[in-house]
């Protein structure tokens, strides 16, 4: 493996802000320093003018997954792909538990699936059955698997959601064994009422998919989750959180010292309920779970970000093609063309969460830079039991780094994207920040806009401990 130096970047970490050279063997990194000098044998990149920064840590995937009637569509090859050009090295994705059957082999299965990923992933694990036995599997994940983590449902009845009884064991055994729960916090059985009762009366339009999701609704559950996880004395991780109820639950368990963390997602953060009122269809495009919230929300969201409330930034990344059949795929938005309860619940973003974050934090929002790199690498590391190897830049860490231009303004267009889908929500915005130079292990990955890296190169990541920062 080839030796490499990074040198005359300015090197930026959750904490840090200094310029220096970083020498790079075995796929870590090995020095950091003023004036390296190295000889010929070793591969040079010059960062001067960039920003050298760890990798971003993506915590909320959903690659080749089967969700409901649908499947998505990028598998890990072409998502982790996507992810490296957008800046992110490291992807926790998704995996599933079949009823009835054992969590272990959904593991099995999440494996030969994601063999063709080109970045490091690792896994949660989504616990849809809580018996004796899955409870003695959870406790084999964590500890033999390196598995720290487990996704619990408070939506979706008779798919993927638990009672309030299997949500409170399943947090118990998680927590008594160092991992965390991630729950997606809505009251799945009033939303079913209100989806039931607007399909019946016609109302199909997908803007009614926001209507019938609304935020009361993620913050009771949000609350609820709060209170069992308090009861079990179990970390706890809301994902997705998009609502200023459900922030002022965390807020206010957090000001009690529960252990309660959440992330957000950059689709709250730039884009609101107005893109429901778009013509024809193409607000199918924004149907993802929760849906998009009103300017108040968002607001309150950015608040949570500055108080620190919120932790984490993590995409969602659940693509499905707006159009049917553009890569001989089966599934897409129109599925749901004459009733939005039948669109695909999900939207892409992995390509492009680093750019967003720092035109629209760093730039726009006051948010510092190491801020920037504190909630899209450092604190989703820290909090899932990947930190140190991943999330910062220190001597020992894997050398995943990013060279990013600070300073490259450039329009998202979704036919520029590694991604299998065909649209982006941010299609046409102007956003100034862009990856120059993505190192995965060491080996350069990303130069510009060339593809250096290989569907399978990824590593499987065993996680430590989960729900401490
Ligand atoms: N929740 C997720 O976390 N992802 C996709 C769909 C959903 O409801
Ligand atoms: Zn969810
Ligand atoms: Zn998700």
């Amino acid at each position: 493996m080839a030796t490499v130096l990074i040198k005359n970047g300015r090197i930026v970490t959750a904490v840090d802000d200094y310029k220096a050279d970083i020498l790079i063997e075995d796929g870590r990194v090995h020095t950091i320093g003023m004036d390296i000098a190295v000889g010929a044998d070793v591969e040079v990149h010059d960062a001067n003018g960039l920003l050298v920064m760890p990798g971003g840590v993506d915590v909320h995937t959903h690659l080749d997954w089967e969700f409901g009637v649908a499947r998505t569509a990028d598998t890990f090859g072409t998502g982790t792909t996507a992810a490296a050009f957008g800046g992110t090295t490291t992807v926790v994705d998704f995996c599933n538990q079949t009823r009835g059957e054992s969590p272990l082999s959904g593991l099995e299965e999440w494996h030969k699936r994601a063999a063709s990923a080109a970045v490091d992933v690792s896994a949660h694990m989504i616990m849809l059955d809580i018996n004796p036995q899955s409870m003695a599997d959870m406790e084999t994940l964590i500890k033999r698997e390196g598995v720290t983590s487990f996704k619990l449902f408070m939506a979706y009845p008779g798919v993927l959601m638990l009672d309030d009884g299997d949500l409170f064991r399943a947090m118990r055994v998680a927590g008594g064994n160092g991992a965390m729960t991630c729950v997606h916090a809505e009251n799945g059985g009033v939303i079913r009422v209100l989806v039931e009762e607007a399909v019946a009366a016609g109302r199909t339009a997908p803007k009614y998919h926001s209507l019938t999701r609304p935020t009361s609704m993620e913050g009771e559950a949000t609350h609820r989750a709060i209170r069992l996880a308090e009861l079990a004395e179990a970390p706890l991780y809301i994902v997705h959180l998009s609502a200023a109820e459900a922030l002022a639950a965390v807020t206010e368990a957090r000001d009690r010292d529960i252990m309660v963390h959440a992330e957000t997602c950059p689709h709250y953060l730039f884009l609101t309920d107005e893109e429901y009122e778009r013509p024809e269809f193409e607000s199918a495009k924004f149907v993802m779970t929760p849906p998009l919230r009103t300017h108040t929300h968002q607001t309150a969201l950015w608040r949570g970000l500055r108080t620190a409330d919120l932790q984490v930034i993590s995409t969602d990344h659940c693509p499905f093609c707006f159009n049917e059949q553009p890569l001989g795929m089966k599934f897409s938005k129109q599925q749901g063309k004459d009733d939005f309860s039948k669109i695909p619940n999900g939207a892409p973003g992995l390509e492009t969460r680093l750019p967003l974050i720092y035109d629209g934090g760093v730039r726009n929002h006051g948010m510092s830079i190491n801020r920037f790199v504190e909630l899209v690498s450092t604190a989703p590391a820290k909090l899932f039991g990947l930190f140190p190897k991943k999330g910062t830049i220190a001597v020992g860490s894997d050398a995943d780094i990013v060279l990013f231009d600070p300073e490259e303004t450039w329009t998202i267009r979704a036919t520029e994207h590694h991604s299998r889908i065909d649209y982006s929500m941010f299609e046409g915005r102007s956003v100034t920040g862009r990856v120059s130079k993505v190192f995965s292990r060491g080996r350069m990955i990303v130069d510009g806009r060339e593809w250096l890296g290989k569907e399978g190169m990824g590593q499987f990541v065993k996680r430590g401990e989960s729900g401490k920062i």
